[in-house]
């Protein structure tokens, strides 16, 4: 059974939106993990049933058909190697083995002709996703593709030595891991893929503007680590991370002490999100802005596939969660949250900024 703990209505200042053929990109997902033979038989079928087509037409509401697709497979590619590999499978308990199998898997991300692991479904899948990630995107763009998946591959391997040893990391620990072992960093150069556009490095690189790309892989995996608590309480990993249970441990909460405490955290990491997206607005580029306005959709795409979703809803043993967000944060400060990985995002928004009647105004406060 997963925990009872019931999740009220979350701070989510962004728009609702899908994109129109939804339903056909989740059949094609379907099809599409069928053909490669996606995770094992038991995996892939509850797989094709967690909407991820949804998830994907969420994040690109307006982007190219081909590239919502793109992005669906390759989600349900992700849920292959994190549930099927990491979390449920044996390599998630031997750091050293996974690391030298997603650094083979790496090598056909980058090279999809290297003759090797030519019988393994996924380095197939992920051949296919090269391909298509080489037809919709750029050079640069791919290559980014590849470096971001190197940082989850990473990050996973952290992850797996914490579950070889049983131990929990700390709150700031665990919030580095997690802006990677999300898989947020992964999806980032199909945001510009889905528009047809191409950041410059100088404006992607930019402090702000990644500080802006951390901000929304902290507050979708927050978001995850609230909506799937359920999940994983009830789970077959008696080892599992969440923000919660970090923070229940770290700070001797109850569940619900922690539920709380996550949620001011993830609603001053939207406030500050919302200013300093405000800011760099103010003298973007036109892909900039798009870029912007992309990581809210990601972020908002997620919130609404977070708490729709069979795999997180559990039907067999439903979770309580809320059907709406709320329009203003529990939290409204605009203070850092004294986690020293990433409080210099604070830093970047001028100190009376909070106090503006520009930043009350974007907070709605
Ligand atoms: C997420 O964390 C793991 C990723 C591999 C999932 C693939 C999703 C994305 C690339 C987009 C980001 C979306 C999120 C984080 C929902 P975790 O806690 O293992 O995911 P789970 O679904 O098991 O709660
Ligand atoms: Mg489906
Ligand atoms: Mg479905
Ligand atoms: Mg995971
Ligand atoms: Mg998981
Ligand atoms: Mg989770």
């Amino acid at each position: 059974m997963g925990s009872d703990l019931a999740v009220p209505p979350i701070y989510s200042p962004f728009s609702e939106a899908i994109h129109p053929l939804y339903r056909d990109i989740d059949q094609q997902t379907a099809l599409w993990a069928e053909k490669f033979r996606i995770g094992s038989d038991e995996l892939r079928g509850r797989l094709v049933r967690h909407d991820i087509g949804g998830f994907s037409a969420r994040i690109l509401p307006e982007g190219r058909e081909e590239v919502v697709s793109l992005l669906a497979d390759f989600v349900l590619w992700l849920f292959g190697v994190d549930d099927g590999h990491c979390e449920e499978g044996e390599l998630g308990r031997k750091p050293g083995e996974l690391s030298g199998y997603l650094s083979r898997l790496l090598r056909i991300a980058q090279n999809p002709e290297t003759p090797m692991l030519l019988d393994d479904p996924l380095a197939d899948g992920l051949r296919d996703l090269r391909r298509r990630v080489d037809r919709y995107g750029t050079a640069g763009q791919a290559a980014r593709w590849v470096d971001a998946l190197r940082e989850y591959f990473f990050s996973v391997v952290w992850e797996a030595s914490h579950r070889t040893a049983g131990t929990v990391p700390d709150l700031n620990d665990y919030t580095l891991m997690r802006l990677y072992d999300g898989a947020t960093s992964v999806v980032l150069p199909l945001l510009e893929m889905g528009h047809g556009y191409e950041l410059q490095p100088h404006e992607r690189d930019n402090t702000r503007v990644r500080a802006a790309a951390e901000l929304a892989s902290f507050i979708i995996t927050w978001d995850n680590d609230i909506f799937s608590y359920h999940k994983e309480a009830g789970g077959k990993d008696e080892f599992w991370l969440n923000a919660l249970r970090v923070l229940e441990l770290e700070q001797g909460l109850t569940p619900e002490g922690a539920l709380d405490l996550a949620i001011s955290q993830r609603d001053r990491a939207t406030n500050l999100f919302l200013v300093l997206c405000d800011q760099l607005r103010a003298d973007a580029s036109p892909q900039l802005r798009q870029y912007l306005a992309g990581l809210a959709s990601f972020i908002r795409g997620a919130q609404d596939w977070g708490i729709t979703s069979v795999r997180y809803t559990t039907p067999h043993d439903p979770a309580s969660f809320p059907d709406a967000f709320r329009k203003t944060p529990v939290d409204a400060s605009l203070l850092p949250l004294g986690i020293p990985a990433v409080d210099w995002w604070w830093q970047l928004v001028p100190g009376d900024a909070a106090d503006t009647a520009s930043a009350k105004e974007t907070l709605g406060v």
